[in-house]
């Protein structure tokens, strides 16, 4: 693993120099970052698992202590009001004594109603970033997630630092570790429930601490986009298995997926042709690529692949400009990861907001950024069998296009997803995921 010490401190300045030119410009006095406040559960006593705010963790590696506050002027050293009640009910956080900590200056609350205490005196002239607003106000900001600070950090946490990338790369190693320990399960014979506790426990992560709910789908549950259900019992004929799994470290995400064929077979072969797909859009990314033209390239060589898996006929242009990729490929390319799995800013154009919208015949395109170096992405094409889509082309004349005994045949399989974690350099591309030796 890499030493993150070293580089710790060039990334708080960097925070630090984006907050100094962001409060100039909205003439604040400074950001106070909320970490958030626990959820209590409905008619109960118990609350949801707590999720920080990205902005507070993007500051630091905490992200399981909720009144926590963070104050960044961009010239002071940031100042971290750290969470510690005289608790016997809960595990009570341990003062931070780590390698972040000489960035950092510490005040200690004991009771969270009483942060005021500790927060500065001119409180109305701080911007409060966080997702509490009734606190917000009772405690005196007048400036609440203000849209100009808002759009600018999010422009900018694209742009990530050398301890982000070393904190990403980790992301992946913890990962792929689970995704081994997965496949392994699959060929064994286990059910979606054993292969989940196979990858968690690789992991070492549980439910709660992976950056999103994975997706572990056998056979035709594989064409079930966000699949999340994990049936207990081994289904009699084991065809297919597509996991979508990452893993956190220090705050950041990893988002991993692959598709395995039980036997050597037709749908083997289709997602070697995937993956071979992925590898060459992968190829094409570099500083200046806008993300929209990659999409569009990925729908061309679908549709290449469609033709020759005689899954459809005609030309590739048609298929694209009717729908009938979408119609196998529905979602978008990918989006940019970091912070949070779908990390924000995937369609601002600068750093006051500028929304580019993804192209009306691609809506659920997460990303239209141009790429540019140290931004992190994902790359994860997909083909799958979705009767409602497909009944859509069946309902008109593009029906006549669609080789209806193919899509029998895969049916059974559900689908292929192949995703990796990429990041954008000057001069070359860093594929984190295979580069630790997790292929296709
Ligand atoms: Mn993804």
């Amino acid at each position: 693993m890499e030493n993150l010490a070293p580089l710790y401190p060039e990334h708080i300045s960097e925070l630090n120099r984006r907050v100094a030119e962001i409060v100039a410009r909205e003439n604040l006095s400074g950001l106070v970052i909320h970490s958030g406040q626990p959820h209590r559960q409905f008619l109960d006593d118990m609350d949801y698992p707590f999720k920080v705010n990205p902005q507070f963790k993007a500051w630091l590696p905490i992200v399981d202590n909720p009144h926590c506050w963070l104050l960044v002027n961009g010239k002071d050293k940031p100042q971290l009001i750290f969470y510690r009640p005289v608790d016997f009910w809960h595990k009570v956080a341990e003062l931070p004594d780590d390698f972040w900590t000489s960035e950092v200056e510490i005040k200690l609350l004991t009771k969270a109603d009483k942060v005021a205490e500790l927060l500065p005196k001119d409180i109305g002239n701080w911007a409060y970033i966080g997702e509490h607003l009734d606190v917000a106000e009772v405690l005196g900001f007048r400036s609440r997630n203000p849209d100009a600070v808002m759009s600018y950090l999010h422009y900018h946490r694209a742009t990530k630092t050398q301890y982000e990338l070393a904190c990403m790369r980790q992301a992946n190693e913890i990962a792929v570790r689970g995704h081994v320990a997965a496949k392994g399960a699959f060929y064994s014979g286990a059910s979606e429930f054993q292969i989940q506790q196979a990858y968690l426990a690789a992991t070492d992560q549980g439910e709660n601490e992976v950056p999103y709910g994975n997706i572990v789908a056998l056979n035709q549950n594989a064409a079930i986009l966000h699949y999340t259900a994990l049936e207990h019992d081994t289904p009699a004929q084991r065809l297919s298995f597509l996991i979508d799994a990452g893993a956190n470290f220090h705050g950041y995400a990893s988002d991993i997926t692959r598709t395995y064929a039980f036997e050597k077979n037709q749908f083997g072969d289709l997602i070697a042709a995937m993956d071979k797909l992925q590898l060459e859009v992968i190829e094409m990314m570099r500083p200046g690529v806008k993300y929209v033209d990659l999409h569009i390239i990925t729908h061309q060589k679908l549709a290449q692949i469609l033709l020759d898996f005689k899954l459809v006929t005609g030309d590739k242009q048609g298929l694209i400009d009717q729908g009938i990729t979408s119609a196998f490929f529905p979602h978008g390319l990918g989006h940019m990861l970091g912070l949070q799995v779908h990390d924000m800013g995937g369609f601002l154009h600068d750093e006051r907001g500028t929304h580019i919208a993804a192209p009306e015949a691609h809506p659920f395109l997460r990303c239209t950024r141009t790429l540019a170096v140290n931004q992190v992405l994902t790359i994860e094409p997909g083909l799958y069998i979705i009767d409602t889509l497909l009944n859509e082309l069946k309902a008109d004349a593009r029906g006549n296009q669609v080789n209806w005994n193919m899509v029998d045949q895969l049916r059974p399989f559900g689908g292929i997803r192949i995703e990796d974690n990429v990041i954008v350099h000057s001069d070359h591309i860093e594929n984190m995921t295979r580069d630790l030796g997790l292929h296709g």
